[in-house]
């Protein structure tokens, strides 16, 4: 579907399927390349939520730094980038100082974000027609990501989603036909997200970076 007449969230929840490896790592690249669709397509809502996508950029543009960097072999997948930070001491594991931008404390937001995405899709996926999208978003929200903001920021995030378009237009808006297939595709495309979020998650409690500042 065409770029400039709208946007299709299809083409970005399948790049998320493209992250696994036959060894079931996580491949950087793909997963930059969903995060930055994403953020078009939050781009696409309303500068409302230009204070979220600009932190998403900021994150998704450290990435790319090391995935173009001097390391960049190291940042190929996210399991190699734990190894590689961990074992070169490049992670801050109890305040941030020295390294404040790891790729580990990065993609951890990204990560963390990714598990509201997931709730709020599968939310939106299995709604009823008369739900109000900003109920949806908010009860996701607070059930994840919530958990690791300030209060401001939280403010800030619940009131943004009060702009939220209905249940149908939203599906619309993803510009996938009509509301019943973009429900179809949500429930194709979700468990892709949900493997690649299972896996980080393991990886990031197996090395206890579940927490890092
Ligand atoms: C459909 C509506 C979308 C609403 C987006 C829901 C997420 C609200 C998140 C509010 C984030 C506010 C801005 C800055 C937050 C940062 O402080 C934190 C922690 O990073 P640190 O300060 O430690 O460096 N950043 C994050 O938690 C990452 C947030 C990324 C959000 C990406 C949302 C992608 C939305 C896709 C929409 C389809």
């Amino acid at each position: 579907m065409a770029d400039v007449e709208g946007f299709c969230l299809k083409k970005v929840l399948v790049v998320f399927e493209s992250c696994l490896t036959e060894k079931q790592e996580v491949l950087m690249d793909p997963y930059i390349e969903g995060w930055k669709g994403l953020v078009r397509f939050l781009n696409s809502l309303g500068t409302i939520f230009s204070f979220v996508s600009k932190d998403a950029v900021t994150k998704i543009q450290i990435m790319e730094n090391f995935r173009s960097g001097g390391q960049q072999e190291k940042y190929l997948t996210v399991q190699s980038m734990v190894t590689y930070e961990l074992a070169s001491g490049l992670v801050d594991l109890k305040n941030r100082s020295e390294h404040p931008n790891s790729g580990c404390r990065t993609i951890l937001r990204l990560h963390r974000a990714l598990h509201w995405l997931q709730l709020f899709l599968e939310a939106l996926r299995t709604s009823q027609e008369d739900s109000k999208t900003s109920v949806l978003c908010t009860d996701s929200y607070n059930a994840s990501l919530a958990n690791y903001h300030p209060w401001i920021i939280r403010k800030a995030a619940t009131l943004a989603f009060c702009a939220l378009p209905t249940r149908n237009t939203f599906l619309e808006n993803m510009n996938l036909g009509s509301p019943e297939e973009a429900v179809d595709m949500l429930g194709e495309a979700l468990p892709h997200i949900c493997k690649v979020y299972e896996i980080t998650e393991a990886l990031y409690a197996k090395h206890k970076l579940l927490d890092l500042p």
